[in-house]
């Protein structure tokens, strides 16, 4: 049974951290009391903001004594409310942003050692001065923390090539329920010392532990990159070009992004500062990144024969290649600004769904002709990283109604046949973003009762008293 944080916790932890890491301020606090989404709202006594690992240790060790409920947060940046703790109020807030050194880069190793506090776009940063690249990258990059990516198994727009943080990770220092400091932090390519506990940790949503810090590949720094924007008919012709792509460029192609057209046009009409890529008007669209190592010839030439082919042959109606890195960054706005158009528009019903990537140009099509049928009115909009089978699957109220009357009556349907075609097409109902607060209920119904007990055994054996996030990724019996 959880507790409330008794009145000597709360002055234990503020003498522990001091004034630059407790904090009951109400107005402070305000900010990390609801999601990025602004759907999911909560109350918690206290925002403690530790300094070092041994900080969050003393933490949780006083928190485990007393049984006291802490939620892990990094950037906030959470699309299934991982990271907001629940309205009771019992839960203390645990800010991981302090710790935001970068402890080493080895270029030697390709290695980088960075807290878990350490925003996504400073750990480019660092990779990049010492001639190195840290390949997972996100359109919250300038929130996004390592340990919330850990804790997420965060996916993006390189898993085409790298894979997500699962793949990315090689060691970890983490502070487990009972306060114990898991010393994983290793830079070994290869350990079989049996199970692979910061497997476990990846992903585990703040469940099982705190990231207090992590290990991570680097890889060599492109010699050039190159985007494009393509225009084109269908799903199913976006992945053939995918696949005609690989054919001629191989693993150059890092990227591979599908963007609807109604998903342009939100970043059109809602971002400032942007503006069509293409002359013409196209059902789809998709981003492509291709590199070049060192020495090699320029990407651009390889991409740019490699789309014209394709043009030819009638997989693509039409295609830009950036001419500079300013064309790049500004093809880059428009597909990670969907996220932020999109809430800028209002709430919408969201799925973060895969299926095998065969079977996604049929998905999109069957699911959206499915929702826009029953549902009359709704509108899908389905973008996102084709290459992995992974698309955001996000469903909008019909035009001039009130989102939150739609919601509140309709959400819970949509979602159920989104997920039960999903299931059908033997995929995930959450491919990067997590289970969170969202997706309890749905993971419940869908997820088979040996996956549910192995789930629940896990927790039961690391986190007895369940101090950890409660009420997030673990449905409850
Ligand atoms: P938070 O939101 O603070 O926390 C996320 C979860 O991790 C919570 O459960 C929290 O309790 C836990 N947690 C945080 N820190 C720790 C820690 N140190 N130890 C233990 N648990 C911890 N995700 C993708 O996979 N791919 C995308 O392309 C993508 N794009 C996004 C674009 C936008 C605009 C936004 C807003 C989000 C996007 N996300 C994406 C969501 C993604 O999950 C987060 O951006 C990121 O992984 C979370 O990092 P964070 O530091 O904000 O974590
Ligand atoms: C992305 O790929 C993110 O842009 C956000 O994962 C997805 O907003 C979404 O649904
Ligand atoms: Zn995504």
């Amino acid at each position: 049974m959880l507790r409330a944080p008794s009145p000597a916790l709360l002055e234990s932890l503020r003498s522990l951290l001091g004034p630059r890491g407790f904090t009951r301020d109400a107005e402070v606090l305000a900010p990390w009391l609801s999601d990025w989404r602004s759907r999911y709202h909560g109350r918690s006594a206290a925002l403690l903001s530790p300094a070092s690992t041994a900080e969050v240790q003393a933490i949780v060790a006083r928190c485990s004594a007393e049984r006291v409920a802490l939620v892990p947060q990094g950037g906030n940046t959470s699309m299934v409310g991982g990271a907001t703790p629940d309205p009771d109020g019992g839960a203390l807030l645990l800010s991981l942003r302090r710790m935001n050194s970068v402890r080493s880069v080895s270029p030697e190793d390709n290695v980088a050692v960075a807290e878990a506090g350490v925003i996504l776009s400073d750990l480019h940063d660092a990779a990049a001065a010492a001639g190195r690249r840290f390949p997972l990258s996100l359109g919250a990059k300038g929130s996004a923390t390592v340990g919330g990516l850990v804790s997420t198994n965060a996916g993006g727009t390189q898993v085409l090539r790298f894979g997500p943080m699962r793949s990315l990770v090689l060691g970890l220092e983490a502070v487990l329920p009972d306060g114990s400091l898991f010393e994983g932090l290793s830079a070994l390519r290869k350990d079989n010392r049996g199970y692979d506990l910061k497997q476990l940790l990846i992903g585990a949503e703040g469940t099982l532990g705190i990231v207090t810090a992590a290990s991570l590949k680097l890889v060599a720094a492109p010699g050039s990159r190159s985007v494009a924007w393509v225009g084109l008919g269908s799903p199913a012709a976006a992945l053939a070009l995918l696949r005609r792509l690989e054919a001629r460029l191989g693993e150059a192609v890092e990227s591979f992004e599908l963007v609807p057209e109604d998903a342009l046009a939100l970043v059109l009409a809602g971002i400032p500062g942007t503006r069509a890529p293409l002359a013409g008007a196209h059902r789809w669209h998709v981003l492509v990144e291709s590199v070049a190592p060192e020495g090699a010839r320029d990407s651009a030439e390889a991409l740019q024969e490699a789309l014209a082919a394709a043009l030819e042959e009638g997989l693509a109606e039409d295609a830009l290649v950036a001419a500079n890195e300013a064309q790049a960054s500004a093809l880059w706005r428009l597909r990670e600004s969907i996220a932020e158009a999109e809430r800028l528009q209002g709430p919408s019903v969201k799925h973060d769904v895969s299926v095998p990537v065969s079977a996604m140009p049929a998905f999109i099509e069957e699911a959206r002709a499915a929702v826009e049928e029953r549902f009359e009115g709704a509108r899908v909009v389905a973008f996102g990283h084709l290459g992995d089978g992974n698309v955001h699957f996000n469903v909008q109220p019909p035009a001039g109604m009130a989102a939150e009357t739609w919601l509140a009556g309709q959400a819970e349907a949509v979602t159920r046949l989104v997920h039960d075609r999903v299931g059908e097409a033997g995929g995930s109902i959450s491919a990067e973003h997590g289970i969170g607060q969202m997706k309890l209920g749905e993971l419940a119904r869908t997820a088979d009762p040996a996956r549910l007990a192995a789930l629940r055994a896990i927790k039961n054996a690391l986190d007895p008293a369940g101090i950890m996030n409660p009420g997030k990724l673990i449905p409850s019996l």
